[in-house]
């Protein structure tokens, strides 16, 4: 049989992932190093979360000015946003813009998943192996595989036997999904499903949405941009990205420096109206407290509660929306188009599944505890095996065989969020331990890309040869994660996938670094300036005196 697959010649470099964060790195590391760089993807495309996540109504929360790379002059002032917040076909056009106008597709394999990835110290590669059965050795292995890419399918018994249609939002199909005349089941009401419902609901004979958690949203008031927005702009990207760089989310608004408590109770109420009518995730930002203050917090989960049962005309069915038990923002706070608005409708229900829980999926639909719900198509907008699934999903094997999943039985240990010890030479953009899901996107990852191509650019100027984090460092990290946590009302929701609450069996560690990216990227800079503190970096040994 001849070889069909014969052994590539040895990377520099080996990227895994097309979206955002991997296409960016491979500029990095092939264009400005010059390295022998492939990136692998799984997908047909580029695109990673923009290219799976095509759902009704699926649009970035991120006001779309800020929601793209700002290392290229030239590309920040060519590319125009039609939409305050950029819906997913915009994004996918986007970062297709960027494969090609930085010509990328040359170096990016597609169709091509990891199945497995394993140091080995003899040889001091990482030997990258893939499901059509190619291998690849390389020396520096940088995982881009997003934080929300593994898909959470909760294990209701019975879906087997389900006669209908049934779809994963996080793996739409490509050709979409039309629900004209159908009835519709949708589970789950995070920010995923709060986008969803209200264009499924506009479609579908009959929709019914399931709720385990009650949710706060605001309107996101989403709106063509104009042409003098765009101008503006075009004209103040420096002075725009100086305030993502400024503020703890990356976001293009400063959070007010009031507290709760400087203001009366009236002046507070119309700041949060003022608030509401501005709409989006600015909401968060109407007091400098409201994340570490459960009292302040309680004031703005107060006046979102009454919008939501002021605008929900069922009283029943307010009462459930509004039932929320955890401080506003506690979970990543989802902004929507008309999502209260929906359960107006004639054509959509709400189940409680606190007072009566999914028991199964039939043949025909979804039983809970007391009724049994027809439906022709099921929705799982049910999330994502956060932050670690994507790495474990890898196969990953460090020193000695260890595998990534044991290392982390406990909870993912990293330094900083981009190594991991007893890993050499692998680095993990927006792995857990970095502020990623708590900042706007694409700014973390610009970050971490430019920190990684500046630790591999030292680590080739000085024939370092094995650049490896200490477990002294990772657990010192996971203290301050912690701590960061803790500062904040986060913890408060339980429940929530940033503590990998949400995947039975997931060990409970808040995952994302809750200090802000201002702050991580002062902490990254010092340890640059302290001469890689927290890596052991070993010399190449053919140029050791
Ligand atoms: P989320 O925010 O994890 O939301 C998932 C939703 O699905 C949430 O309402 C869950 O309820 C619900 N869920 C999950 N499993 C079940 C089961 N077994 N039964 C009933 N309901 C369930 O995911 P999204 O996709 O909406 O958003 C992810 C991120 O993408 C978002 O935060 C942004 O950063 C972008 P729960 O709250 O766990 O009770």
């Amino acid at each position: 049989m001849p070889d069909t697959h014969p052994p590539q010649p040895h990377l520099d470099a080996l990227i895994i992932g097309a979206g955002f964060a991997g296409m960016y790195q491979l500029i990095q590391l092939r264009d400005r190093l010059g390295l022998t760089t492939r990136l692998l993807e799984a997908a047909s495309g580029v695109g990673g979360t923009w290219f799976w996540n095509r759902y009704p109504g699926a649009r970035c929360d991120s006001e779309s000015h800020s929601y793209c790379y700002g290392f290229s002059k030239e590309l920040l002032e060519e590319w125009e946003w039609s939409e305050r917040y950029p819906e997913q076909p915009e994004i996918l056009r986007y970062l297709n813009h960027v494969a090609d106008r930085f010509d990328l597709r040359r170096s990016i394999s597609f169709n091509t998943a990891v199945t497995a990835c394993a140091y080995n110290a003899a040889d001091n590669r990482w030997h990258i192996s893939t499901a059509g059965g190619q291998s690849f050795t390389c020396t520096w292995l940088i995982t881009a595989v997003g934080c929300l890419s593994s898909a959470n399918l909760p294990a209701i018994p019975g879906l087997d036997s389900f006669k209908g249609e049934w779809y994963h939002t996080g793996q739409w199909p490509h050709e979409g999904v039309d629900f004209t005349g159908k009835t519709v089941a949708q589970i789950g009401t995070g920010s995923t499903g709060i986008q969803a419902a209200p264009v499924i609901a506009a479609q579908a004979a009959h929709l019914t949405i399931f709720q385990r958690t009650a949710n706060y949203s605001v309107p996101a008031h989403n709106a063509p941009l104009t042409r003098d927005f765009k101008d503006w702009v075009k004209h103040n990207h420096p002075e725009i990205r100086a305030v993502m760089k400024s503020t703890p989310n990356g976001h293009p608004f400063r959070i007010a420096e009031r507290k709760v408590a400087d203001v009366s109770p009236e002046e507070r109420e119309a700041l949060y109206e003022e608030a509401w009518a501005k709409g989006g995730l600015q909401f968060r930002a109407t007091f400098q407290d409201l994340l570490v203050n459960k009292a302040a917090n309680a004031t703005a989960a107060d006046f979102l509660k009454r919008k939501i049962r002021g605008i929900v005309k069922n009283p029943e069915t307010a009462a459930v929306l509004s039932d929320i038990d955890h401080p506003y923002a506690a979970k990543r706070p989802p902004i929507d188009t008309h999502y209260f608005d929906t359960f107006n409708r004639d054509n959509v229900a709400l189940v409680d599944l606190r007072k009566a829980p999914i028991e199964r999926i039939t043949e025909t639909g979804i039983k809970t505890a007391d009724t049994e719900y027809q439906a022709d198509i099921i929705v799982f907008a049910t999330g994502f095996d956060a932050m670690t699934g994507p790495l474990f999903r890898l196969n990953l094997t460090g020193r000695d065989g260890m595998r990534l999943q044991d290392a982390w039985s406990a909870g993912p240990e990293t330094w900083l969020g981009l190594a991991v010890p007893g890993f050499p030479n692998l680095f993990t953009i927006t792995g857990p331990g970095s502020p990623s899901v708590l900042c706007n996107m694409p700014v973390c990852i610009e970050q971490h890309v430019d920190w990684i191509t500046a630790c591999i650019d030292h680590a080739r100027a000085n024939q370092i040869a094995t650049i490896e984090t200490t477990p002294e460092a990772a657990i010192a990290w996971s203290d301050t994660v912690d701590a960061a946590a803790h500062a904040t009302l986060l913890p408060e929701a339980g429940h929530s996938w940033y503590l990998g609450a949400n995947v039975p069996g997931k060990p409970r560690r808040f995952m994302p670094y809750a200090g802000g990216m201002a702050q991580y990227r002062d902490i990254c800079d010092t340890v640059v300036a302290r001469g890689y503190e927290g890596f052991v970096m070993a010399p190449d040994p053919a140029h050791a005196s």
